[in-house]
């Protein structure tokens, strides 16, 4: 009888575990909100995270925002209201997010932020900050230039300076590691910088004005993004002069257009800037969500690539 017993308890217990569902966990949910799609480089950091929150089967709600602050910040409120267990963004400027940032904190929902940072007075506001050192890659452009100018020692050489957008970490940090690297060269000097905000519309645009003011005196074209300088190559090359010959073009970002742009002889370095974040982004975020602990800074790792060796390198480019 003992024997029957157990061998049906054994069975029924058989039984409902292969009936029960698997004990799916709930999918990590994850409120994005993205600067806008404003560049080459933009476009391929949404694909990246896109693509990492598909393949680790993470929820993700994804708001462009136009490039407008007061749209991240509606967004940011949004993902708060749904109750998401993550808040990732790329802050489109660094100052006014206090206030959006503490009702998060409130809320108890972790925040991180992806390619740009924020200047909060409570770094509690945000759990991990992921992205480029945007000042070492403003160095990296002034090493270049400096190094480029000992070609012709005795030539000064004007430089225009087309900036990101204002108020943006990328602008702001670009803009200061350029004139740490060239200050004191006296042969070196920025005689008109302005906005292009990221664009090529608008790069191509200010490009316009800079050789209506200054035409054949200027040497060099320092652009923060790629995007710009592929829109002020076009302006040059209007105003009849050589880009990469008569006006030394140096950028920023590393996408596609720029290696092809080195390749056609147009532009003479472009220093990288990964967007590829997105793998990293969902790995910070799962581990935040776990309750692991979180490192407060990841930076990328990134090169420079002169024209010279663009031909060789552009079939390795994933973005
Ligand atoms: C840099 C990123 C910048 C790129 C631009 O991490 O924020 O914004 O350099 C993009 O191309 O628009």
């Amino acid at each position: 009888m003992m024997k029957r017993r157990t061998l049906l308890t054994t069975a029924l217990a058989a039984a409902v575990a292969l009936s029960a569902p698997a004990f799916a966990a709930k999918p990590l949910v994850i409120g994005f909100s993205q600067v806008g799609a404003e560049s080459e480089w933009r476009t391929a950091n949404t694909v990246s995270i896109k693509d990492a929150a598909k393949k680790e089967g993470v929820t993700l709600k994804f708001a462009d925002a136009q490039q407008k602050q007061e749209n991240q910040v509606k967004a940011i409120r949004s993902f708060i209201a749904q109750r998401v267990d993550v808040i990732a963004f790329s802050p489109v400027v660094e100052s006014g997010w206090d206030t959006v940032l503490r009702e998060a904190k409130r809320a108890n929902i972790p925040v991180i932020l992806t390619d740009r940072a924020v200047n909060v007075s409570d770094p509690s506001l945000y759990v991990s900050f992921l992205g480029s050192d945007f000042v070492e890659e403003g160095r990296r452009a002034g090493r270049w230039l400096v190094e480029r100018q000992k070609k012709t020692p005795d030539a000064a050489l004007n430089i225009v300076e087309l900036q990101g957008t204002v108020g943006s970490a990328p602008a702001l940090d670009r803009k200061k590691g350029f004139e740490e690297v060239i200050a004191g060269n006296a042969k070196l000097k920025v005689i008109r910088s302005q906005t292009g905000d990221f664009t090529r519309a608008k790069g191509k645009e200010v490009m316009e004005a800079f050789l209506k003011a200054e035409g054949k005196k200027i040497n060099v074209l320092y652009a923060h993004n790629d995007d710009m300088a592929i829109g002020a190559i076009q302006a040059i090359e209007e105003a009849g002069l050589k880009p990469g010959k008569d006006i030394i073009v140096i950028s920023i970002d590393g996408v596609k257009g720029a290696f092809e742009a080195m390749i056609a002889g147009k532009l003479n370095v472009t220093v990288e800037c990964n967007p590829l974040l997105g793998p990293q982004l969902m790995q910070i975020a799962k581990d935040v969500a776990a309750g692991k602990p979180v490192p407060k800074r990841v930076v990328t790792q990134e090169g420079v690539f002169p024209a010279e060796v663009a031909a060789k390198e552009f079939p390795n480019r994933k973005y």
